[in-house]
């Protein structure tokens, strides 16, 4: 399996422009071969015993770091216990959920579609929906605090539909989700990491005319692309930048001074052949500051509502430049050296490392752009993400060579051989992470390689196979296998996180602004949200029905509406205590919600056929469970 069979790329297609560094990285992956023989040899002995016993997490036993996961086109982020890899949590956000009730409840509907744009909304209503059905969810990155993790929140793309979300870390739920006007295809998504998260920078991967309203198709010099800083803490647009080329990954720095993107597509393409043909493509260097100022003095156009500067080659401002790395570039990796940026080659067997010291005399001084990239080693074939130790080690997933190399960075740069280690994962590697790899709090103790294929590694569960994400203990340049985890589709990017800097609640608090809505109605309704409810209150051809609940009963036994009547119920579980959820589920009416302790939930539904409909509580609760339960009487309509 190669990407060259993946992608249609020919071989020669392949080796085409890189073909003699295509070649040395053949060689690489034979010195590779010897290294994976040498690393089984070590295997069998004593210490890869040690390294399992470093990684097992006995029954009962909490895990050192949390892993926040993306999940790819499920459109949820996965919360895991590392190194136990064990799957804790799913958290709906660009996807509907039946056990949650997300996308059917009032309060996460509010969330999934008030920030879409105009366009988007006027497509969805025309077509019967509400909000995207799908999602592509790569990125998942916590906020920063002075370039470690801080807690506080969540932020993920969602490349199918063009939106950046958020998740609450103090109850790990979605509070925010926006659609980026003018980019399209939000791939890449970083926090800002210092002073703080006040940005999370987004990347528009596909190209667009510069107005798309469908004038323009076959005229490429219109086609631009837009790099989105979004504010963190309210999860509006601050700006956006107007680039040349598109957009794939991006990182920041840890001075709160540059923000970087690698580009495949500075040829514009719009086709395989087009977007590979070119030697180099680049890697774009936003220069904040100069762009805030750029904003502050008026020098942009307003576009769909967002302030757009103007960062294409060629512009004679200080908001970009564009340094020219090898064809097809992927990962962008900033180092917790605070110095070094590393940018996968894909393509060419390189990574590029990018010293940002010497990007403010690529700014201001007229320095070539290629100054800042201080070496280029050679470390196997697909090389794709970087992540580190914080010991000056960097780890490059080769996705031909179905390797992880470790090798490191200083050695790089002073000419010698970097390359520290090649292990062998299962198989074709795409992201890949350390601990707290990507922050200050760097640390050399677990690898995660997260594969795309895992061919024979499990039972055979029919022609979709899952994914395969392993496990390593990294002690000192030796990899060693303790795990290998499957997983479902298809997880791009993970973190992972020392659980002392997470600290989720077990109980919700009454005034949590997620059930806001509910309690303004329940005061015009004058009904203690608070308190024990068993209220049905007539509004026309609407009804509300308030109802709490404590383990194992309902408030109200049963409520009387007519046919047709829109329905909104308000469950709230009073109890408070951990992990004691009620939910709410309305038989044949395509209703369900998961009800927290201390939580307000609320649905609203069209009554359906005259008749006696059950409802119940659908998460276990308590040995009277079942009996959790209730009617709804549909009375026909009055003709
Ligand atoms: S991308 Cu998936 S392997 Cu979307 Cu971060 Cu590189
Ligand atoms: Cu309440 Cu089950
Ligand atoms: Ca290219």
């Amino acid at each position: 399996m190669s990407l060259g069979n993946r992608t249609g790329i020919s071989r020669r297609g392949l080796l085409g422009a890189t073909a003699g560094g295509a070649l040395t990285g053949a060689i690489g992956g034979r010195v590779a071969l010897t290294g994976g023989v040498l690393g089984a040899a070590t295997l069998a002995g004593a210490s890869a015993v040690s390294a399992s016993e470093a990684a097992n997490v006995a029954p009962g036993q909490l895990d050192e770091y949390y892993g926040f996961w993306s999940s790819g086109q499920t459109g949820e982020m996965r919360i895991l216990g590392i190194p136990s890899m064990r799957e804790l949590m799913r958290v709906p956000v660009f996807n509907i959920c039946s056990a949650t009730g997300w996308g059917i409840t009032n309060e996460s509907r509010k969330i999934l579609t008030e920030g879409l744009t105009e366009k988007t909304k006027k497509y969805l209503a025309a077509n019967g929906l509400e909000f995207p059905r799908n999602g592509d969810l790569h990125h998942v990155h916590m906020s920063f605090t002075e370039g470690k993790y801080d807690g506080r929140f969540l932020f993920m793309n969602d490349k199918a539909n063009t939106r950046v979300a958020r998740v609450r870390g103090d109850v790990m739920k979605c509070d925010k989700i926006i659609e980026i006007p003018n980019a399209k295809g939000i791939h890449g998504l970083r926090p800002q990491k210092w002073p703080r998260t006040n940005y999370v920078f987004a990347n528009g991967e596909d190209e667009v005319p510069m107005v798309n309203d469908g004038q323009i198709l076959d005229d490429p010099s219109q086609y631009v692309n837009f790099y989105t800083a979004i504010n963190a803490d309210d999860m509006t647009i601050a700006w956006q930048v107007m680039v040349s080329g598109n957009l794939d990954n991006t990182d920041a720095d840890y001075e709160g001074k540059y923000a970087f993107s690698t580009s495949y597509n500075s040829e514009m393409g719009m086709n395989l052949a087009d977007m590979t043909s070119a030697e180099m493509d680049h890697v774009v260097v936003y220069n904040i500051a100069e762009i805030e100022k750029g904003i502050e003095a008026g020098d942009y156009q307003e576009l769909n509502g967002v302030k757009v500067i103007d960062g294409r080659k060629g512009s004679d401002k200080n908001y970009t430049r564009y340094v020219p790395v090898p064809n097809n570039p992927h990962g962008c990796n900033m180092a917790p050296d605070k110095v070094h940026l590393c940018i996968g080659g894909k393509l060419s067997p390189t990574v590029s490392i990018i010293d940002v010291r010497k990007l403010d005399d690529v700014f201001y001084n007229g320095a070539d752009p290629r100054s800042a990239v201080v070496a280029e080693p050679e470390l196997g074939l697909g090389p794709l993400h970087t992540c580190f130790d914080g010991q000056g080690n960097a780890y490059t997933t080769l996705f031909l060579d179905s390797q992880v190399v470790k090798w490191n960075i200083d050695k790089a740069i002073a000419g010698e051989d970097p390359i520290l280690s090649k292990t062998d994962v299962h198989y074709q590697p795409g992201h890949n992470s350390t601990a707290e790899g990507e922050t200050l709090d760097a640390a050399a103790k677990y690898y995660i390689s997260m594969n795309k294929f895992s061919k024979d590694r499990f039972l055979n569960v029919g022609p979709l196979k899952p994914e395969n994400e392993q496990l390593f203990v990294i002690e000192g340049d030796k990899l060693t296998l303790v795990h290998d985890g499957p997983t479902f589709a298809e997880p791009h990017d993970s973190i992972l996180v020392h659980a002392s800097k997470v600290n989720p609640v077990s109980v919700w608090n009454r005034q949590d602004p997620m059930w806001a809505d509910a309690r303004k109605q329940a005061e015009a309704d004058g009904v203690d949200l608070d308190d024990w409810q068993d209220t049905v209150i007539r509004d026309g051809d609407k009804v509300r029905v308030y109802i709490s609940s404590q383990a194992p009963e309902f408030a109200l036994q049963s409520f009387t509406v007519k046919e047709g009547d829109e329905v909104t119920v308000y469950v709230t579980n009073l109890d408070d205590i951990d992990d004691l959820t009620h939910g709410f589920t309305m038989g044949n009416h395509g209703v369900a919600m998961e009800v927290g302790p201390q939580a307000t939930s609320s649905v609203t539904f069209i009554a359906g056929q005259p008749g006696v409909y059950w409802y119940y509580c659908q998460w276990f609760c308590h040995a009277l469970h079942m009996e959790m339960r209730g009617r709804m009487f549909v009375e026909p309509k009055a003709s």
